[in-house]
């Protein structure tokens, strides 16, 4: 693996990330990355994709906006999968020799927004077998730690798979009979789990397993946007793999089969530590 470590990453932060499945990493964008992907934000809000979802309810205050795969639409979000250090920071976390672009996933409260993110993780909700998967969330916005995301430390290897629900009000399940547990009521858990959470100013990022557990607060700020923007990733261990039921997000036609590194050209290799 390639020995000079990408902006925002030292051995402190991979070794955080590997015991708690979580963390934080400073400076790692340049501002401009940031003023680009803002915009490629408002184009999105303004005219977006085919998986858009608004999770908050209908004359409900705020505005819960979920929408995939910018980085196929918006120049910006592909540049930034492309050539910013994403790719570089997720070999080097995840301590993978290849990184393939697995999808991106917009979250934005805007002001006045009740609706918290339900505690989840995100591997059950993927048709993907392999410990090399992780997401760089990363705020456009300053976010308070009482706005971000919080994770539950050392959650991503309890070696426990919780059933993934839509982010919406019913949190109506995406599969029925699936062999996963019910989520528990991790805020009833408090005394139980250490959380984790960060003040972010925009240039940082969290990096994440895809086990890891995690939610979210609504954004009750009257005048402060929370817009994040989350990217996938996957070492060389992904592979596909068949699900019972639905996933999410519903990428289709990538022509892959079970067992099948998950290259393809709708997941594209960014990163190999060969041509480095
Ligand atoms: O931004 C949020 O509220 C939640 C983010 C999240 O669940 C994710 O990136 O997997």
């Amino acid at each position: 693996m390639e020995t000079k470590l990408p902006p925002g990453v030292d051995d402190a932060a991979i070794a955080a990330f590997r015991r708690d499945g979580a963390v934080a990493l400073r400076g790692a964008f340049e501002l401009p990355w940031i003023e680009e992907l803002r915009e490629a934000v408002e184009a999105d809000k303004a005219d977006p994709g085919p998986m858009v979802r608004r999770n908050t309810p209908e004359g409900e205050a705020g505005d819960f906006f979920v929408d995939f795969q910018l980085w196929q639409r918006w120049s910006a979000c592909r540049r930034f999968v492309e050539e910013s250090p994403a790719a570089r920071i997720a070999a080097a976390m995840l301590g993978a020799r290849r990184i393939a672009f697995y999808h991106d996933h917009l979250l934005v409260k805007e002001p006045g927004t009740a609706a918290p993110t339900p505690w989840h993780h995100d591997q059950p909700y993927y048709p993907i077998d392999g410990d090399m998967i992780g997401s760089i969330w990363l705020p456009l916005d300053p976010v308070p730690a009482a706005a971000s995301v919080e994770y539950i430390a050392g959650s991503h290897r309890w070696g426990r798979r919780f059933r993934p629900r839509y982010f919406n009000v019913a949190q109506t399940a995406l599969v029925a009979d699936d062999g996963f547990e019910d989520l528990p009521d991790f805020d009833a858990e408090r005394d139980r789990h250490e959380f984790l959470s960060w003040d972010l100013e925009p240039g940082d990022c969290i990096f994440f397993h895809a086990l890891t557990v995690h939610g979210a607060p609504g954004n009750l700020s009257p005048v402060r946007r929370r817009r994040a923007w989350a990217t996938r990733w996957l070492g060389e261990d992904a592979r596909y793999a068949a699900r019972p039921g639905r996933v999410s997000p519903p990428l289709e036609g990538h022509g892959l089969e079970p067992g099948d590194a998950m290259v393809s050209e709708m997941f594209p290799l960014i990163w190999s530590a060969d041509a480095a």
